[in-house]
């Protein structure tokens, strides 16, 4: 008995100093929360610091959004903290946070922060120590209630990341005023076009009575990282859009998102005069179009008084346009920014256009919009794709940025992985979003990169914007992966401000969604750094480009030769035979490479010159071309292609290497997505290097493991159970049931 006693005690004080009682495993998370925890400090040197500096807020004057701003921080606060944190309207104790604005808080006023305030902006924030009547103080202050919104999440981030205290002084203000989400959600059966993360967040059905509480975390989410801004439908537009019954339910979202500083916008669709209104035409110069037009913003906004305005896809993909009517692009934007100008409302006209008729279809975008610069009205946004094509793995940026002098334009980037591999597998974007703002246009000289242009920097325009189409759903997680996350959060922080490292968002984003410990930042950090290398090695490296199955977008067909359309095939992006590969797209092809400022287009226009990893965009080369390495394309190609597989296991490794550290839920959830993605990456892999070999003639080199089956077996897959259910979910964009 005495032993068995003395056994269990032994027992016990092990378990009590073993390092898995220490480092308790974190308790299991479904993701809803995403990088808004506020989670318990653990370390209590920390906590004691916070707890000592930051005990109440004082909040007083403003609206809505600084109702939300305060709100917010207590929640943070009380979380962070582990204890009710009291507000108030005075300042009346040492740690106070005091937030507000000059206009609407008179302890705001007192500090006199109007000069540092002023250059801030609308939107931007100031964050300080400082004293009021003798009490230490940290004062969050901005111009209007959503700078004061973006200061306290700034705030809590800190806190979140446990920064010292004293490094908390900072004003702010982001770089583009228009920080805006996309959604390419449908109105029917709550479909989402590239949705991948469960059914559309919008209930119609229960619409307007029921106000799902998710439709405010949302717009929380969102504002946490800057994002003022959302247009909630597809830009496949369903006319139905814009009548009452939807505007109705429309509203009530529009309500939900505004005291969290979001504004709502709608995608439309522009033969909807025709489709809703009874006309015959949809002709942007006939006045009963632009008389039916300017009826139905002036109801949009008896509904919705701070509506933004229209996100349009014309002309493109099926979608109806001006062109349809003999008009331009200039002459549908103009019309509808028309009917929005009384109203303080705007157009994002999209440049996604490609004809099947036109020989290449990089050239289009540029084509058909630089002849209409200077015809847009002031409220009117050019929208432009980071690339020329479509979303890919890599692409250069599009040489519309840079070209558009008189014409302000925006940038688009795609958070949903449309084509890098949906919810399945592991792709952090913000050191895509990054290469492109980084990108130097040369448009005004040596460093005349996209995210200066996008921010008005460079032709000083008037209207300046970030979108991004993102993906969440009813999924708990609200993006099925949940490292899509990663990537919603990089939009919002590289909107406030492009010129972030993406490895420092990466850094916040493990912080906050995962854990402070170092054991995870830093190898999770790794896997983040390396995924989108690792998708665009294991897909299409050297440039190679949209070698995907048709429709879906999910496993490889570069085999892909019979469409509706040669630009919906994969042969015409590779254009592989026996001589080589690549797309020539110079002097001697068709010259696209003559849309970029030099030097940009001298160096991608030489074949010595030209980064690898650019290559194919824009030469076609022999089999044995000699590469950077020293190897041929073909052993190049080959080399890319195993990297990238062998990069999915590095990231296996290293997931593994968190095991215990991060909540079991997430860990496993992960590590099974990770077993998806490699055996994906060696379809893409095997399925690319056999395809290719029947032209290069050329073996695998040595040192390399063989394919584990043929080129047909490959073939077979592309239709079957490889592509996720989610695909299948889908009905055709914008058709009414
Ligand atoms: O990326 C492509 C998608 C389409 C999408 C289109 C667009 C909304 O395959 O599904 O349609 O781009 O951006 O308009």
């Amino acid at each position: 008995m005495t032993i068995r006693i003395a056994t269990l005690v032994i027992f016990g004080i092990l378990l009590l100093v073993s390092p898995a009682r220490t480092h308790a495993q974190p308790p299991d998370d479904d993701g809803y929360r995403m990088w808004l925890r506020y989670d318990l400090i653990a370390d209590a040197d920390v906590l004691a610091g916070y707890r000592n500096a930051l005990q109440r807020i004082a909040v007083s004057g403003g609206g809505d959004v600084l109702q939300s701003a305060a709100g917010e921080l207590a929640t943070g606060l009380s979380g962070l903290l582990g204890r009710e944190i009291p507000v108030s309207d005075a300042v009346d104790g040492d740690g106070t946070i005091l937030i507000g604005t000059p206009d609407g808080s008179a302890a705001v006023r007192s500090l006199g922060l109007a000069d540092r305030l002023e250059p801030l902006g609308r939107d931007g924030f100031l964050i300080d120590r400082t004293t009021v009547g003798g009490r230490d103080v940290i004062v969050v202050a901005g111009n209007t209630d959503a700078g004061v919104l973006y200061g306290v999440f700034h705030l809590l981030r800190q806190l979140q990341m446990h920064r010292p205290l004293d490094a908390l002084p900072t004003a702010q203000a982001p770089k583009v005023d228009l920080r805006i989400v996309n959604h390419w959600d449908n109105l029917n059966r709550r479909s989402v076009e590239r949705g991948y993360g469960g059914l559309s967040l919008w209930e119609w059905g229960s619409l307007p009575e029921y106000r799902n509480p998710r439709y405010t975390d949302y717009a929380r989410i969102n504002a946490s990282i800057g994002i003022n801004a959302t247009v909630i439908n597809n830009v496949n537009a369903d006319p139905r859009m814009l009548t009452d019954q939807f505007l109705e339910k429309t509203a009530v979202l529009a309500d939900m998102f505004r005291p969290w500083g979001i504004r709502l916008y709608l995608s439309v669709n522009f033969d909807s005069p025709r489709r809703i209104g009874g006309l015959k035409t949809a002709d942007p110069l006939d006045p009963d179009v632009r008389a039916w037009w300017r009826e139905r913003v002036e109801r949009i906004y008896s509904y919705i008084p701070d509506f933004g305005g229209f996100l349009v896809k014309a002309d493109s993909e099926g979608q109806p346009g001006p062109q349809g009517y003999g008009r331009t692009h200039a002459d549908g934007a103009n019309m509808l920014a028309d009917a929005l100008e009384p109203h303080g409302g705007i157009v994002m006209w999209r440049a996604f256009v490609y004809r099947p008729e036109q020989g290449d279809r990089f050239r289009e975008a540029y084509d058909e919009f630089v002849p209409l610069d200077g015809q847009f009205h002031e409220n009117v946004i050019v929208q432009v794709k980071n690339g020329p094509i479509d979303f890919q793995p890599r692409e250069p940026f599009s040489p519309l940025f840079g070209a558009m002098e008189k014409t302000n334009t925006m940038l688009e980037l795609q958070v949903t992985q449309e084509y890098f591999g949906f919810a399945m597998h592991l792709a952090y974007m913000g050191t895509l979003f990054s290469e492109v703002l980084q990108a130097d246009t040369y448009a005004r000289g040596e460093g005349s990169t996209v995210g200066r242009v996008i921010d008005g920097s460079v032709f000083g325009y008037r209207r300046t914007g970030m979108a991004a189409v993102i993906n969440p759903g009813t999924d708990r997680n609200w993006t099925g992966h949940p490292f899509v996350q990663s990537s919603w959060y990089a939009f919002g922080r590289l909107a406030w401000d492009h010129t972030l490292a993406p490895e420092a968002i990466a850094d916040e984003w493990i912080r906050m969604t995962f854990s402070n410990d170092p054991r995870v930042v830093e190898p999770v950090k790794d896997i983040m750094m390396m995924s989108r290398e690792a998708g665009v090695n294991y897909r299409s490296p050297i440039g190679l480009t949209h070698l995907y199955a048709q429709g879906h977008h999910y496993g490889p067909a570069p085999w892909h030769a019979r469409s509706g359309r040669p630009d919906w095939t994969a042969v015409y992006y590779h254009r592989a035979d026996r001589d080589g590969i690549g797309f020539d797209r110079t002097a001697t092809g068709s010259n696209a490479v003559e849309q970029y400022h030099e030097p940009v287009a001298a160096i991608f226009r030489d074949l010595e010159k030209i980064p690898d990893e650019y290559l194919l965009w824009f030469h076609r080369v022999p089999w044995d071309h000699r590469m950077k390495s020293g190897r041929t394309l073909w052993n190049e190609l080959v080399h890319k292609y195993y990297e990238g597989v062998e990069q999915v296991r590095e990231m296996q490794r290293l997931w593994d290497s968190v095991e215990g550290l991060v909540d079991r839920y997430r860990f496993e959830q992960v590590k099974a997505l990770l077993r998806v993605q490699e055996r994906d990456a060696i379809r893409w892999r095997d399925s690319c290097v056999l395809y290719f070999q029947t032209f290069s003639g050329q073996p695998i080199p040595d040192g390399y493991e063989k394919p584990a089956h043929s080129l047909e077996h490959y073939r077979s897959l592309e239709t079957t159970t490889y592509v996720p259910d989610t695909w299948y979910n889908q009905p055709p964009p914008g058709v009414p049931d």
